[in-house]
């Protein structure tokens, strides 16, 4: 279906699948074998100057929105959603300094972000706190000019190999959700060091690691935001970025559709290509419905956000969640209609199935998504 991007989105699309196709493609079943980080594809994405899309002119980047961000997203995770993790999760890093930052923590921080120089993780999740954002542990004690940091951070995409984390810690417990508050913090900061690093089903390409914050002491001038707004940071941060997770989606449901059509075509059962089958044909034509449906919201809400619309939780929520679900599917039948030949590794779609579960769970469970919509649903209605 015809989006009437524009000639600057489709010049997006076209680099970003070329990238993916000669950089990512060959790779990608190593990677996910050895459990490798993509630093050579990350170079190549800051030399076509990629990290810079959604960051503003005025500090170095393409100053594009989240359209872009998305197309670019979607067409790697056609090719590997764990090389498209360790870039989405970059901007997701980046979104509270972009929407919280003052003047010079953008300047400082963005350039190089812009550059692909230096890598950006977020900072949130913790053992106990994970759907029950507002529960998390980790403290950040005021002392003289500086906070003082303790705690642990969990299952942090890019953990380790980032260089920048935007790290959202408890001021005041006693204040729950309104006693957080959101800081930066630079890999090297003494106190600050790494722990375990997962062993995960799927996105092996991508680093999740465990952050260990040990009496570290960070400058004053390092907070995002006031003192309290740290969990509005995270829940900002987290409607900027879910449209990215969809777009995830939505490229891991087309690569898997892609290689179930080529396959369909190829073997033969029965004396003919199994795409002959209208049981085949069904499958085919739900996965290509479902896709074009998902990709259709996906970019409206873009369009919206890009609109600058104020209210987007309920809609990067949507995009998600339909997205995400629809690539739990898709990749499921993808791997059924290649059968025998879809569950072996020698395939792609058996790794495109492990890393499409992800989507369901990160940045949000899809029920978490659920209540974040009925919450919004339900303001709307007493509004009316
Ligand atoms: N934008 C701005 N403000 C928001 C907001 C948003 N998207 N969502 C909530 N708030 C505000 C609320 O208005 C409320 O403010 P007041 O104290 O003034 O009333 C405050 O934040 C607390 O909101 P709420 O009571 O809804 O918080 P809950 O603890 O019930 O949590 C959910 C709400 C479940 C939506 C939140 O915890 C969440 O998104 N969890 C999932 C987190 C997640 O995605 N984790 C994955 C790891 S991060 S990659």
């Amino acid at each position: 279906m015809d989006y009437f991007l524009s000639e600057d989105q489709m010049m997006i699309k076209e680099l970003v699948r070329q990238i993916a196709e000669e950089k990512v493609v060959p790779v990608r079943e190593e990677l996910d074998e050895k459990e490798e980080f993509p630093w050579e594809i990350m170079k190549v994405l800051a030399q076509s100057d990629l990290f810079g899309l959604f960051i503003p002119e005025a500090y170095g980047g393409l100053g594009k929105g989240c359209l872009e961000l998305c197309i670019a997203v979607e067409e790697l995770s056609r090719a590997c959603v764990g090389v498209a993790t360790t870039y989405a999760a970059n901007a997701l890093g980046s979104y509270p300094v972009l929407l919280f930052g003052t003047e010079d923590q953008k300047k400082k921080y963005l350039p190089e972000i812009a550059s692909g120089k230096r890598l950006v993780a977020f900072g949130l999740t913790e053992a106990n706190a994970g759907s029950d954002a507002a529960g998390i542990q980790t403290t950040a004690k005021p002392d003289g000019n500086e906070y003082v940091l303790d705690g642990t951070k969990q299952w942090i995409t890019n953990g380790g190999e980032a260089e920048i984390y935007t790290i959202i810690a408890m001021t005041d417990k006693s204040k729950g959700a309104r006693g957080a508050s959101a800081f930066i913090v630079e890999k090297g900061t003494p106190g600050f060091s790494f722990g375990k690093k997962e062993k995960k089903m799927g996105i092996r390409a991508s680093a999740t690691r465990e952050l260990i914050f040990d009496n570290c002491r960070i400058p004053k001038e390092n907070i995002l935001g006031k003192p309290g707004l740290g969990f509005i940071v995270a829940m900002r941060t987290l409607d900027n970025a879910r449209a990215g997770v969809g777009a995830q989606g939505v490229g891991v449901a087309q690569g898997a559709f892609e290689e179930a059509v080529k396959f369909a075509r190829q073997r033969i059962q029965f004396g003919h290509p199994i795409i002959s089958f209208q049981a085949i044909q069904h499958m085919l034509s739900d996965m290509a419905t479902e896709i074009e449906a998902a990709r259709a919201l996906l970019y409206g809400v873009a369009r919206y956000i890009d609109s600058g619309a104020k209210e987007i939780s309920k809609e990067s929520a949507m995009a998600k969640l339909f997205a995400t679900d629809m690539a739990m599917r898709v990749t499921t039948n993808a791997v059924q209609v290649m059968g025998g030949s879809g569950y072996m590794r020698e395939y792609p779609v058996e790794k495109m199935m492990r890393d499409a579960k992800i989507l369901q769970i990160y940045e949000g469970t899809n029920q978490i998504q659920r209540n974040v919509i009925g919450q919004v649903l339900i303001k709307e209605l007493a509004k009316k």
